[in-house]
């Protein structure tokens, strides 16, 4: 009977087998002139600093910060830096603002000093968002800063002051343009088509402008790329890519830019990554269970503070607000499964930033000049998630816990891969040593600190890998 019952298991196993090498076989590549350029992750220096950032801000400003999110009295509750598109105002209309563009507060060097302070190691700058305004004085439209009382190159500003705090520098540009004439959202006649490599011509002068007068941005985050018009010209996103990467060696682009042959975005005909990291994780994360398949490539994230606003909204009243802690929580979820998080900041009119804005900013920095060491430079860990919080692994293979859930029991369960055991483990920012018991094959229980930190703490793992289990502990045969 049992003879029988493995040959069977057997038969069923090759069949399996052959039927999947055939499925393989029969998954033709599909030919692609404009899909991915890198075979999996790239490991070049500029790379390997992009990845051990993990944490940015974004700063989202133009002339949707004056308005603030009302029009004629009205105030609208979705996006600020979409109020052009809300309350239906014409574009000649719309850049009257640039008249009252004057942020008498703006001072580059205060707003990287916020950013360093709260253990920034990027910045994400709008250089140009939807409505088409230029933070740059750019020789290709009239909708710049230069045209507006305040005439400075706020970018240049800006890109000096963030580099001199030792902040990395990469560009927000918004491909989809509302100021210009020549965009088009679909492409249906020639005239259309005429006009719109007219656009493109125009966004390459504006992209090798940028790359020529601020060359020591580190990258391109694209947006703005989802209509069909650009889906349609797959080439033209991977003409740009390859631009920016001669004009700029070590660039990195994120997967928005991109479309394939085939209109396909983000993930070519092939299934493969385009751009060096995936990028559509805006205010939403990949679940930390399910969808593991994110740590097989670069991927940042990015979110808002209120549900949806990136731009300077003046009623904050009409969303939820995240707390610090809870914006902590989305940094470190993002690292412990390989990505980088971006918080945004939307400065007011006047240049300087809400008070919420800057309490957040020092809470997180609080926190991160603690326990900073379990996410700059760390990475997915490979243990299993437990409910008391997220793994992270640093350079060295160290393991760490960071506890957002303090349980009753005052057990943090901890399940380590096959062949790995846990050596001990410490309080981070204490000598406090923390009690470790094998519990079961691959099983830990960690005892939580002595005295409650009262905040997301750490425990500091040492590990050892190809061990095995300590104890004697074995797997039921069932
Ligand atoms: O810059 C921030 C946002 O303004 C911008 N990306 C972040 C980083 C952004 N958010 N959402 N989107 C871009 C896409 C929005 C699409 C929609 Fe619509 C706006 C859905 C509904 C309104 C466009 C217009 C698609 C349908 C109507």
């Amino acid at each position: 009977m049992k003879g029988t019952k493995r040959i069977i298991t057997l038969f069923a196993l090759l069949t399996a087998i052959s039927f999947s090498s055939s499925a393989q076989e029969t998954k033709k590549e599909i030919p692609l002139k404009y899909g991915a350029t890198n075979e999996g992750k790239r490991q070049d220096p500029a790379m390997q600093k992009f990845r051990d950032n993990r944490l940015g801000v974004f700063i989202h400003w133009g002339l949707y910060a004056i308005p603030g999110g009302e029009w004629n009295g009205k105030v609208y509750n979705g996006a600020a830096e979409w109020l052009k598109s809300w309350a239906k105002v014409p574009s000649d209309e719309w850049m009257q603002l640039m008249d009252q563009w004057n942020p008498t507060r703006f001072d580059a060097k205060k707003w990287a000093k916020t950013a360093k302070e709260m253990g920034a190691k990027y910045v994400k700058i709008t250089t140009k968002h939807h409505e088409g305004f230029c933070l740059w004085p750019s020789k290709y439209t009239s909708y710049t800063v230069a045209n507006t009382p305040c005439k400075r190159d706020l970018l240049g500003e800006m890109v000096k002051a963030y580099n001199d705090e030792g902040i990395d520098v990469h560009f927000y540009f918004s491909v989809m343009d509302w100021s210009h004439p020549d965009y088009r959202y679909s492409i249906k006649s020639a005239a259309d088509s005429i006009a719109f490599s007219r656009f493109l011509t125009f966004t390459d002068n504006q992209l090798k402008e940028l790359a020529t007068r601020y060359p020591t941005v580190k990258d391109f985050w694209f947006d703005g790329t989802w209509d069909a018009s650009i889906k349609q010209n797959g080439w033209w996103t991977a003409h740009v890519e390859q631009m920016l990467k001669e004009m700029l060696p070590g660039v990195t682009i994120n997967s928005h830019l991109r479309a394939d042959d085939n209109g396909k975005r983000h993930f070519d005909s092939n299934g493969r990554l385009m751009g060096d990291y995936e990028s559509g994780y805006e205010r939403r994360l990949p679940d930390p269970v399910k969808d593991l398949k994110v740590t097989q490539w670069d991927w940042e994230a990015c979110m808002t503070i209120p549900e949806n606003q990136w731009g300077y909204h003046k009623d904050w009243s009409l969303s939820y607000v995240k707390t610090p802690i809870e914006v902590i929580d989305r940094i470190v979820h993002a690292v412990s499964m390989g990505g980088n998080m971006v918080v945004n900041f939307g400065p007011k009119g006047d240049g300087d930033f809400r008070p919420e804005e800057k309490e957040l900013a020092t809470a997180i920095g609080k926190w991160m000049e603690r326990y900073g060491e379990a996410v700059y430079a760390c990475d997915y860990a490979g243990f299993e998630k437990q409910d008391w919080g997220y793994y992270t692994r640093g350079k060295n293979g160290e393991v760490y816990m960071i506890v957002f859930n303090q349980p009753y029991s005052k057990q943090l369960i901890v399940k380590t891969p096959k062949g790995v055991s846990v050596e001990k483990a410490s309080l981070m920012g204490t000598k406090e040593n923390i009690k470790v018991v094998e519990t079961a094959r691959n099983e830990y229980n960690v005892s939580v600190p002595k005295k409650n930190p009262s905040e997301p703490y750490v425990i500091r793992l040492q590990i050892q890998t190809n061990k095995g289990s300590k104890g004697s502990y074995r797997d039921a045969l069932t």
